[in-house]
């Protein structure tokens, strides 16, 4: 039998065996290229929401993983996160899979996320009614020298008693709280922010939650007016303000932040200028200052270069600013004009600022995020008195006024674990303490009576590790889950010149 075929179907044969090994190949690629957004929701979008806005668990838009290294999510989708409702996806999703998902998670969804007014009417929870609770402490504890520690780790706070330095409560906050959290005058309520855009309530004296609301997607801060009445948010996505009745986080209005230009802005912070019974806000993207008195509607305070980083004087009078390109200013409030140029260098870290008397002069200090170096500022010439070498690049500065030191860090740095003790008088580095080796030291807070000084092992395994303020010996630690700020009741509604407001 002649089995030999045709040159002309030979041709016809190959050309069938290419057509099929050029359509195998890539139809098999077109099957696995992974679909982040059909992953997304068979795997994420029950937890985080279906247009990634958050639920159980937290908004996955690029602003609320603008914090995470890129290992780090990566780590998170494939392993979970631990003591947390987040399981790993590495047994269900392949490599490739959760690198598209990863890189899907950073690019914004097409249709801009909204959060409405009545998204923010919606959202709000009464768990307690103004009024229903006892005004007495349920614990013996001094009231005014509680502390309450925000642990990042698994999204805590503990309630530490100040005098026996010694937990007396620890509750779940909401997903990643950040900066500090604000007292009422009486240190009976304390409010937090997310940055998740949620704003809880918490009564201290009765240790519980009395209410909650998200105000936005991505939000910087909130401040509480003086008078007790009024919350205002600061947000970044949507770009705007919420003002909130204090007694039960009610909404009561949303302030869209548009410069003159009507150009957008997102809030770097809200902050309560008590002295002036106004709220002071940041903004980011124009260069303007707005003070809105309680209840009133903004000033807005013309500049000549976008401010990112603020430090305000003890009466509210002037801002210190500094800008993008580390160029600083003093704005005097009043007028609504710089009055002077600051002399800055590197990067400092405004907001981290405080000041003290020396040589019967006030001074303000910060540190720098980009530099091993303090400048110490003359609050009346605006002239620097003095530079402090440091250990390295550094994020907070504290004290207190019956302490002789102010205490720094250098978590910029490699050594991130040590704090350095500066003389607040002679500017000079006194001493130095590390807490544990090789882990990230920093954030110090003090007893209301200045005798301690309380610093956090910002770890996943960390702790509060607490130093006698005179001799600088440990006096006692306390484990923690990454414990990052700690608030001192009294200090903090008594505006103390040694920490933040
Ligand atoms: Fe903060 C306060 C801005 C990153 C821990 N931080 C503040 C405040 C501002 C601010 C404007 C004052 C508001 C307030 O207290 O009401 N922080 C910023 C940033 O712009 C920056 C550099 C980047 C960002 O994405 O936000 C930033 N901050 C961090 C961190 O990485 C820190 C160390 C860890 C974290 O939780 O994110 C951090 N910020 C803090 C803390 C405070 C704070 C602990 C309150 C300090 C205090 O003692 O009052």
């Amino acid at each position: 039998m002649n089995t030999s075929i045709p040159s002309s179907r030979w041709r016809a044969l190959a050309a069938a065996l290419l057509a099929v090994l050029s359509v195998v190949p890539s139809a098999a690629v077109a099957a696995e290229a992974p679909n982040p957004a059909a992953l997304y929701s068979q795997h994420c979008a029950a937890c985080h929401g279906a247009e990634r806005l958050g639920g159980m668990g937290p908004a996955l838009l690029p602003e609320s993983l603008e914090r995470l290294r890129p290992q780090a999510l990566a780590a998170v989708l494939r392993e979970g996160r631990p003591a947390t409702q987040m399981a790993g996806f590495a047994g269900q999703v392949d490599a490739a899979g959760l690198d598209a998902l990863a890189a899907w998670l950073r690019t914004a969804p097409a249709a801009a996320p909204v959060w409405t007014s009545a998204d923010i009417a919606a959202s709000h929870v009464v768990y307690h009614a103004p009024g229903s609770l006892p005004a007495r402490p349920v614990f013996r504890a001094d009231p005014a020298n509680l502390f309450l520690v925000v642990e990042a780790g698994s999204h805590h706070v503990s309630v530490l008693d100040g005098d026996r330095l010694e937990p007396i409560h620890r509750f779940r906050s909401r997903f990643a709280l950040h900066g500090g959290p604000k007292f009422s005058r009486d240190g009976r309520y304390v409010f937090f922010a997310s940055r998740d855009g949620w704003v809880s309530k918490f009564d201290l004296w009765n240790l519980t939650l009395t209410a909650e609301i998200r105000v936005g997607l991505n939000t910087r801060n909130v401040a509480v007016s003086d008078d007790g009445k009024w919350v205002m948010a600061g947000n970044t996505l949507p770009q705007t303000l919420v003002l909130l009745h204090a007694e039960d986080l009610a909404p009561a209005g949303v302030i869209e932040a548009r410069g003159a230009g009507g150009t957008a802005s997102r809030v770097s912070a809200v902050y309560d200028a008590a002295p002036r019974q106004s709220f002071i806000v940041a903004l980011r993207d124009i260069p303007e200052v707005w003070e809105i008195p309680y209840g009133g509607t903004p000033r807005v305070i013309a500049l000549d270069a976008i401010l990112d980083d603020f430090f305000f004087d003890q009466d509210y009078r002037h801002i210190l600013g500094a800008s993008r390109d580390g160029h600083g200013q003093v704005i005097d409030l009043d007028p609504g004009r710089k009055v002077a140029d600051l002399a800055l260098s590197g990067m400092p870290h405004l907001g981290s600022g405080i000041t003290w008397v020396r040589h019967g002069r006030e001074v303000m200090a910060s540190p720098n995020l980009k530099q091993g170096r303090i400048s110490v500022i003359d609050m009346q010439t605006w002239q620097t008195v003095g530079t402090i070498d440091t250990n390295g690049p550094g994020f907070f500065l504290r004290s207190h006024e019956r302490t002789p030191y102010a205490w720094t860090d250098a978590m910029m740095s490699p050594r991130r674990d040590t704090l350095q003790i500066i003389d607040k008088q002679s500017l000079q580095v006194v001493a130095s303490v590390t807490p544990s080796p090789g882990r990230t030291a920093a954030h110090v807070e003090f007893t209301r009576d200045g005798r301690y000084a309380l610093v956090s092992v910002m770890e996943q395994d960390g702790a509060i590790v607490v130093y006698d303020a005179a001799t600088l010996r440990e006096v006692k630690r306390m484990p923690m889950d990454k414990p990052v700020g700690k608030y001192n009741v009294f200090n903090k509604t008594t505006r103390s010149s040694g920490t933040s407001h």
